[in-house]
């Protein structure tokens, strides 16, 4: 059994600009606490789950100091989370069944959520090093760059529905690293996201794709 966690780092609220190109605003926040939950820290394991994060792992250029072109890489292999709960600790282990390589490598997760209580959500991504968070295929978090412990926060408007959730993160030089990343509706306290709290009603069928004719 693996005690609570709590972690207390200060956290930049981030908005992203409404035009490509131009800077996000950064705004300081207090100083936030959050309970880390009480599972194994780590990035994820290669047992095969469809309803949680599934990540891709790929290597990297060492002295990179920001996230890879993933387009441009070959994946190494797969692992899967129900969240991404990595507390920033030494990490020497490597992935297990995959490689043992612990210093620049990536990762690309992504999931799919459900919303069932429409509206404003705040995300907090920490990381070491680089990370981005994107909502919807647009980003809502840019914590990117070679650096130790970082957290940064940023808010969306979600609507009642399906949604796609996709967060990078590289690992640079030995021997630490980081990877959370929390949620907090209106009204709640950060804590970590799980996939399993945001699954779809009993039920719930998706919609057929845009450009298909219901039958
Ligand atoms: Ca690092």
């Amino acid at each position: 059994m693996i005690a609570p966690f709590l972690l207390a780092l200060p956290l930049l609220l981030q908005e992203q600009p409404q035009k490509p190109g131009q800077k996000p605003e950064q705004k300081k926040v207090e100083e936030y606490k959050f309970e880390a939950g009480t599972e194994e820290f780590r990035f994820g394991t290669t047992v095969v789950a469809s309803d949680g994060f599934e990540g891709t792992v790929y290597f990297i250029q060492e002295g990179a100091m920001a996230l890879p072109n993933f387009k441009k890489l070959k994946p190494v292999g797969k692992i899967y989370a129900n969240s991404l709960n990595v507390p920033p600790q030494a990490f020497d282990e490597g992935f297990p069944g995959i490689t043992d390589r612990f210093e620049w490598f990536a990762i690309d997760y992504t999931a799919f959520f459900y919303i069932s209580k429409p509206g404003r959500y705040t995300f907090a991504l920490i990381s070491d090093d680089g990370s981005k968070l994107f909502i919807d295929d647009k980003i809502c978090i840019d914590n990117d760059g070679l650096h130790g412990p970082r957290g940064i926060a940023g808010d969306r408007n979600l609507k009642e529905g399906l949604h796609t959730i996709r967060v990078q993160y590289y690992q640079g030089p030995r021997n630490t690293v980081a990877l959370m990343l929390a949620v907090a509706a209106k009204g709640e306290e950060l804590h970590i996201f799980r996939c399993k709290d945001f699954r779809p009603p009993p039920g719930w069928v998706a919609p057929p794709p845009k450009g298909q004719k219901k039958k």
